[in-house]
């Protein structure tokens, strides 16, 4: 049973059990109903405490469980709570740890709530495009006061509950114990010690009230507004607390509830509600067990001291892992360090670092111009130019000087890690950790797992991953892995488009309204027009059927390489980050239309966005076919994390399991018969014409 029912002589305690967050799915609903029942019926039973095993009280409502029948199957948790409130003996809620969502409505609607300190509380269903739908929009702000509430609603942030228990007047908590050890004996203490009292007291007969009334609530509507671009859910909350300040608890909670199924159906909450699971998802690998044995990693070494071995050694800093960094030269390390030292500063003077954690962080830190130095790290990444040659010669002496069992790790994010493996005598240790650049910001990480790449090195870099904040996807080896393959598509449409009548101003536009950050163009221009450059003078050798429209070369072949040279597919103001369309780069695309014998034609934003989305989507499919990526829902997280996919749309797998597979492939088919485009390419992904064919999706 996930809800386990016990009486400790006069009091009858409920203790959920259901790991790992006592998630309130149907079975535990079930256990909590059948347990208020029998301590009713029960004659000793003077008073009633439900508490959870584990690490949580309660995580909330079972997020598995949503868009299935069971989720609203009775006993639902509107009843359960109802049961409560309608329980013949007084019910103290007993929490500590995390109190979340559906977890924290159910104990208000307890009659006393006794929390140990140090516990997380908060309504985060906004997080999943939702509001609380369980009374929470109601109960809470007749707690806790009508704007820490809200705050609490429309943020999803938790809160310890020793900083609630201190707010005037609150509600929430009417005890804090000691501590979690001694939660559930003061809980029941408390019990006896209200067992008689009559009429046992109720958050929803509590008033409720703004004192600037519907004012207060039209200002946090527009502040909400702000902040909530593309996504419904915050504005929905200010509206179903305002209905809780309107007096009548019961017609409150049928506002709430039309509101939270509303948002349940929006493509905006099915997105998040993606994300959730596919972020969890993501840290696990089908062939390595969940219990593998993990080396121990507790310094590290980063071999490069330039913008990525700089970014990423601060992640491991920020997590409080020593770092050595070892480069060639005394000034390199030397801007290495001065690079850190002022990013954190620069932390330190908005406010978002504290100065000791500051100086804590810079004191595990050293370097080194000796490879020598580096024998007792658990784990090396080399970030060093992305040359084969250096590489070579970076990991012959990794393999000479790192002791037995330590992990050899390389940021490279274009060759071949089964290469660099082998360099060494022990490919079984080696991994690629290709980190985005800013390296210290960018949260993805796509772990490259090679031929010989040992799981346990596998299992112990996924955690170290999830250690120093990073979402981790593991990509096999392959010619750009999964985002950079990804992208290259991507950038080859936006090239076509250019060809056939567009100009990069309007490419960029349409997808940027479509929802991502920066179209193709202003990004190339960022990142830097030469490294595709390069790129495409590789391929133009190992993949010459690999067509490309020219413009691009054209671009660098005039110097124009970006921001960094003040002039790209747009022009820069020294300092400023706005792109200005430049009138000679429209004109050279015309001339080299005119000199192609391209006859350009006016092109919808519907059809950019399809072929930039669908180009990623085609080649994503083949990704999963090659077994490069283990599962859809992992691509959606690289491309989410590490190249801006808009987050309301959940990645281009879920979207294009929104707009239905049977349509993507109908709109590939009328793209492979542009003479311009490359038909060869917009031929449907197998994957992905038999999905299209069965009526399935990708992330079923
Ligand atoms: N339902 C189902 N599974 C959940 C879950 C939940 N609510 N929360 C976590 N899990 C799973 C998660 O998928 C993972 O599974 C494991 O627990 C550990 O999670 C009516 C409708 C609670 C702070 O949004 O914020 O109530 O991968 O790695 O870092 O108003 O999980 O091991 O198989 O995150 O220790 C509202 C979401 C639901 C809370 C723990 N509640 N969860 O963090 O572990 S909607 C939430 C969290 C609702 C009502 C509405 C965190 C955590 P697996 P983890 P963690």
């Amino acid at each position: 049973m996930t809800a386990q029912y016990q009486l400790h002589g006069d009091i009858a305690v409920i203790t959920l059990n259901n790991p790992p967050v006592n998630g309130l799915g149907l079975a535990t609903r079930q256990g909590i109903a059948d347990g208020l029942a029998q301590a009713n019926a029960e004659p000793a039973a003077r008073a009633i405490v439900i508490t959870g095993a584990g690490k949580a009280f309660s995580g909330g409502a079972d997020i598995k469980e949503f868009g299935s029948p069971k989720a609203m199957q009775e006993p639902n948790l509107l009843s359960v709570i109802a049961a409560i409130e309608k329980s013949s003996k007084p019910v103290v809620a007993a929490i500590h740890s995390v109190v979340m969502g559906g977890g924290l409505e159910l104990a208000l609607g307890c009659h006393y709530r006794v929390a140990a300190p140090g516990t997380s509380v908060a309504l985060p269903e906004v997080k999943l495009g939702l509001l609380p739908g369980a009374g929470g929009t109601q109960r809470l702000p007749r707690a806790l006061g009508v704007e820490p509430a809200l705050n609490m609603i429309v943020s999803g942030e938790p809160i310890k509950s020793e900083m609630l228990a201190m707010l005037p007047g609150q509600k929430l908590f009417d005890k804090m114990a000691a501590s979690a050890e001694t939660l559930l004996d003061e809980a029941m203490n408390y019990a006896r010690s209200v067992a008689d009292v009559r009429p046992m007291p109720l958050v929803r007969d509590l008033p409720c009230r703004h004192p600037q009334g519907d004012a207060y609530f039209q200002f946090a509507r527009n502040m909400v507004k702000g902040m909530s671009k593309n996504f419904p859910a915050p504005g929905k909350c200010v509206d179903a607390v305002q209905a809780a300040t309107k007096g009548k608890f019961e017609a409150g909670m049928t506002t709430e509830r039309e509101l939270f199924i509303n948002l349940m159906w929006t493509p905006e909450s099915k997105a998040l509600r993606h994300i959730f699971m596919a972020e969890r998802a993501a840290s696990k690998i089908p062939d390595v067990p969940a219990d593998t044995p993990l080396r121990a990693i507790n310094s590290v070494a980063v071999i490069g001291a330039g913008t990525m071995g700089g970014g990423i050694s601060m992640n491991f800093l920020n997590a409080g892992i020593p770092v050595v960094m070892l480069e060639m030269k005394q000034d390199a390390l030397d801007r290495g360090v001065a690079t850190i030292r002022k990013n954190y500063e620069s932390q330190v003077k908005k406010g978002k670092l504290k100065q000791d954690k500051y100086d804590q962080r810079m004191s595990l830190l050293s370097t080194t111009l000796s490879y020598d130095a580096l024998t007792n790290a658990d784990m090396v990444i080399e970030a060093v130019f992305e040359e084969i040659g250096v590489k070579e010669a970076v990991f012959k002496e990794l393999d000479r000087v790192m002791k037995p069992g330590a992990i050899l790790a390389s940021n490279t994010s274009t060759l071949n890690v089964d290469a660099i493996a082998d360099f060494t005598k022990r490919p079984q240790d080696v991994v690629g950790l290709h980190f985005f650049s800013p390296a210290n910001v960018m949260r993805l990480l796509e772990v490259v797992r090679g031929a010989k790449t040992a799981k346990d090195v596998m299992a112990t870099v996924m955690v170290i991953a999830k250690k120093i904040k990073k979402t981790a996807v593991v990509s096999g080896v392959c010619d750009g892995f999964i985002g950079n393959r990804m992208i290259e598509q991507y950038g080859r449409q936006g090239g076509f488009l250019l060809d056939e009548g567009c100009t990069p101003a309007q490419v960029d536009k349409a997808i940027e309204k479509f929802g991502f950050a920066m179209g193709p163009f202003r990004m190339g221009d960022l990142a830097g027009n030469d490294i595709g450059w390069a790129i495409r003078k590789r391929r133009s050798v190992e993949r010459a059927d690999m067509k490309y429209s020219k413009t691009a070369d054209l671009l660098c072949e005039k110097g124009r390489f970006g921001q960094k040279t003040g002039a790209g597919w747009y022009d820069y103001v020294a300092g400023k980050r706005d792109a200005i369309p430049n009138a000679e780069v429209v004109q050279m695309i015309q001339d080299y239309r005119k000199a192609q014998g391209i006859t350009p034609r006016k092109i919808s934003d519907e059809e950019i966005v399809q072929r930039l989305v669908y180009s990623l989507v085609n080649e994503a499919a083949r990704i999963l076919e090659d077994g490069i990526a283990s599962r859809a829902s992992d691509i959606d997280m690289v491309y989410l994390m590490g190249y801006g996919f808009p987050i309301y749309r959940g990645g281009p797998m879920n979207y294009a399991d929104q707009v239905g597979l049977f349509n993507v492939v109908q709109a590939m088919k009328r793209f492979a018969q542009n003479p311009l485009d490359d038909a060869k390419f917009w031929e449907p992904a197998p994957l992905l014409a038999r999905l299209a064919a069965e009526g399935k999706t990708f992330n079923s």
